[in-house]
């Protein structure tokens, strides 16, 4: 058994299509009016599926931070085109693959967390909001991820149209090195969302979670896998709402489909360690 692999996926079956697929035993979806401890707790015990927290931002303190945000320019990922995000707001580790690339992600890490703060100033930011809320709930807290060089960034915004092909995030296909220096039990995403919308802008889930070998042949090359007819049909499918967080289980194969609109979002990640270590974050 792979140590790195989650707790909360066991149970480790064969499956029929390819043999080391790995599954999450739940697509339970809860809905909850804040964070808080326990709803947290069963999300990484494998319990739940997907955690809901409907008008986690209010509208208007949306709408000042969009009018702000919304005078940058959209961008591509440095190396994933048609996966957009915004200059100046940060840059995702997933873009990180040399040592310039290291360079500038860390370089960029205050600048675009006070960019961000800045633009939904005088309010408090969604994101500062989640910050604030992980580390006041989870016993041990909550911080910024370090690896080493120090502070990570949090806070990416997403903006795209594309669809965003079905993928996995696992921090060590990112940062091999984090294999020796971590023992982490699973890695969550969570999104508050911005702009959706009034067509596509879905969120895809699988209780999927796929090994490094067959994760790199699917995806042959591309971030995600292009081809999802190779995969079978997600188990949930949700339209977030404007203000809405999600926090889902990011090991496990997730995709967006195709936006009528822009759609836009602000998004970390959240590494668990197990209830007696704090939780980390980064994006
Ligand atoms: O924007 C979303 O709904 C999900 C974004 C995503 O793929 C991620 O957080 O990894």
């Amino acid at each position: 058994m792979n140590k790195l692999l989650p707790k909360i996926i066991e149970p480790r079956f064969l499956n029929t299509i390819i043999k080391s697929r790995t599954y999450l035993p739940t697509t339970e979806i809860i809905r909850v009016d804040s964070l808080n401890y326990q709803c947290l707790c069963d999300f990484f015990d494998g319990k739940i599926f997907v955690l809901r927290v409907p008008k986690f931002c209010d509208n208007n303190i949306i709408k000042h931070g969009l009018k702000n945000i919304q005078k940058h320019e959209i961008i591509d990922y440095s190396n994933v085109v048609e996966v957009g995000k915004i200059r100046d707001l940060g840059m995702a580790y997933y873009e990180v693959k040399d040592r310039p690339s290291k360079n500038l992600y860390y370089e960029q890490v205050t600048t675009s967390i006070n960019a961000l703060r800045k633009a939904f100033c005088p309010f408090l930011s969604p994101i500062d909001k989640i910050r604030l809320l992980l580390d006041e709930q989870w016993e041990r807290g909550a911080s910024r991820l370090n690896l080493g060089g120090g502070n990570m960034f949090v806070g990416l915004m997403r903006a795209s149209e594309e669809e965003l092909f079905p993928h996995e995030d696992k921090l060590e296909r990112d940062d091999r090195n984090v294999i020796s220096k971590f023992n982490y039990m699973t890695q969550a995403a969570f999104n508050c969302y911005l702009k959706i919308p009034e067509t596509g802008g879905a969120l895809q889930l699988w209780n999927t979670s796929l090994e490094d070998d067959e994760y790199k042949i699917l995806s042959d090359g591309c971030y995600g896998i292009k081809n999802k007819s190779l995969l079978p049909p997600p188990v949930v499918t949700i339209y977030p709402e404007v203000g809405e967080l999600i926090i889902f289980h990011s090991r496990c194969l997730h995709a967006i489909t195709k936006s009528s609109k822009t759609r836009i979002g602000v998004s970390g990640f959240i590494l668990y360690q197990g209830k007696e270590k704090p939780l980390h974050l980064w994006s």
